[in-house]
């Protein structure tokens, strides 16, 4: 590891001790930067890295709320507006009870260099909550975004911070921050994205991050001699992201044989059936053990991570984060793996990384493959500041043209290290340069 980065990563081990996803993170990112580091001594002279790692602002807030019972409930609320150096700070909001400090600047880190890679003009941050939005009422989770909206409205602003979905947080908790921000500014703006089509939503949003995932997939394997045609595909999680990549992935003529939520994983050899699988999901928010009941042939299985012990050539992740470790990929690059792509953020332990590059095995990070979510919140900015709706199909050849631009500048940034298919070195690479010129540009601030 380059001299300059080992002295910030041993400065932040020191400060975060406790934030653990938060140090993986950095240590992942601060690894690869040894070759840009080297070619730009002034960057330790200004004091580059130290600012990199540490967020510009970190707002925790009470939100207190009311369930159906009567009863006062106190969550924690977060939003870490980390860097703004190439433009307003954007990232997307999680609610689930293992939110901590830690996942939220491990979060918006990563987003600070996926949102570069975008190629659009967007800072990084993340927020989100402690809270769980399982079991809760439609009038519980409203009343918990209106509560989180009555203090996060006076840090965010279509120009200053933009947040948006993740996990726990879709088109119905969006359309409940957005009236409560309406209602107490006044002010009818684009401040959210993954917004409802009818008041101000992009259409391809919903789609955006499975849909992107594919698409560098299907870019990767081209530049390495391979197609995704024809090949097992598995993919963890039943959320926004895990549908629509398997959605994608059955359009480009691979078949989908497992999925699964945090409670377990179904198997169906004819292809996941996903008419079926919205319905359980979108509609009812119902248990992924359900679809075995309704899909004759299919199987369910307790325990998420059993999902890795399904054979097949393609790996799409996209559940949360260290949820394939590395006796999942040893099983996995003996059932004859060809190629992982994240769309999670941070879905693999470093040794689960290392093992599955150095096995021959394609591996394309998150902060790449996942970036078409934020690409297309970028679009959505973007119509929602000239008063335009573009159509599906516009969106759609954008997103695809954006990830294809990711795929060839981290797979150069990676040759130009001396280290061609290193596609996660490349990520941090390519992200990174982007933002230290803007930061050099800038001055000290
Ligand atoms: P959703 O809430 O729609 O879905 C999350 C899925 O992951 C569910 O199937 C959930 O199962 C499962 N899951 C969540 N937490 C755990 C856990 N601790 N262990 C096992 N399974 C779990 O979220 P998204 O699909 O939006 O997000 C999925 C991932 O993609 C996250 O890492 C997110 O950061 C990332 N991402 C999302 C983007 C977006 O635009 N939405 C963009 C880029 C990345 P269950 O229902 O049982 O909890
Ligand atoms: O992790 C991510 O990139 C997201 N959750 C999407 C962020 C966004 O602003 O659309």
């Amino acid at each position: 590891m380059n001299d300059y980065a080992q002295k910030v990563l041993d400065g932040l081990k020191a400060r975060c001790a406790h934030e653990g996803e938060f140090l993986q993170a950095a240590e992942e990112i601060l690894h690869s930067l040894g070759p840009l580091l080297d070619a730009h001594p002034e960057y330790e002279r200004a004091g580059i890295l130290e600012r990199f790692v540490e967020p510009e602002r970190v707002i925790a807030f009470r939100v207190p709320w009311v369930d159906d019972a009567g009863q006062v409930q106190v969550n924690r609320g977060y939003r870490v507006q980390f860097s703004s150096a190439i433009g307003p700070y954007k990232g997307g909001l999680r609610f689930h009870p293992n939110v901590t400090l830690s996942v939220m600047k491990f979060l918006a880190l990563e987003q600070v260099l996926k949102n570069s890679l975008t190629g659009l003009h967007m800072g990084g941050g993340k927020g989100g909550s402690d809270f769980d939005p399982k079991g809760k009422s439609d009038g519980e989770v409203m009343r918990f975004c209106q509560s989180f909206m009555a203090e996060l409205y006076r840090h965010i602003g279509p120009d200053t911070d933009v947040p948006a979905g993740d996990i726990g947080v879709g088109a119905r908790e969006i359309g409940y921050l957005f009236g409560q921000y309406k209602r107490l500014t006044g002010r009818f703006e684009g401040v959210l994205t993954g917004k409802g089509v009818c008041y101000g939503g992009s259409l391809v949003r919903k789609q955006a991050t499975g849909y992107g995932l594919c698409y560098l997939l299907e870019a990767m394997m081209q530049a390495n001699g391979k197609s995704p045609e024809g090949m097992r595909a598995v993919v963890s999680g039943s959320g926004n992201v895990a549908i629509y990549a398997a959605e994608k992935a059955q359009q480009m003529g691979m078949t989908v044989v497992a999925m699964s939520d945090s409670r377990g994983y179904i198997v169906d050899e004819a292809g996941v059936n996903l008419d079926v699988l919205r319905q359980l999901k979108e509609v009812e928010r119902a248990r992924i053990s359900e679809y075995a009941r309704r899909v004759p042939g299919s199987a369910y299985h307790e325990g998420a991570s059993g999902i890795w012990g399904v054979p097949c050539q393609v790996a799409l992740p996209c559940a949360t984060q260290n949820e394939l470790d590395a006796a999942d990929a040893h099983l996995m690059i003996d059932n004859g793996l060809v190629a992982v792509a994240e769309g999670a953020n941070m879905p693999l332990t470093q040794e689960a990384v290392a093992l599955i590059q150095n096995n021959g095995v394609l591996y394309a990070p998150g902060k790449a493959a996942n970036a078409g979510g934020v690409s297309v919140s970028g679009l959505e900015m973007s119509q929602n500041a000239t008063h335009l709706s573009w159509s599906f199909d516009e969106v759609d050849e954008r997103l695809r043209g954006i990830m294809h631009r990711i795929f060839r500048a981290i797979d150069q940034a990676a040759a130009d290290c001396g280290q061609p298919g290193n596609y996660a070195l490349g990520a941090n690479v390519a992200g990174f340069a982007k933002v230290a010129e803007a930061m050099m540009a800038q001055g000290i601030v």
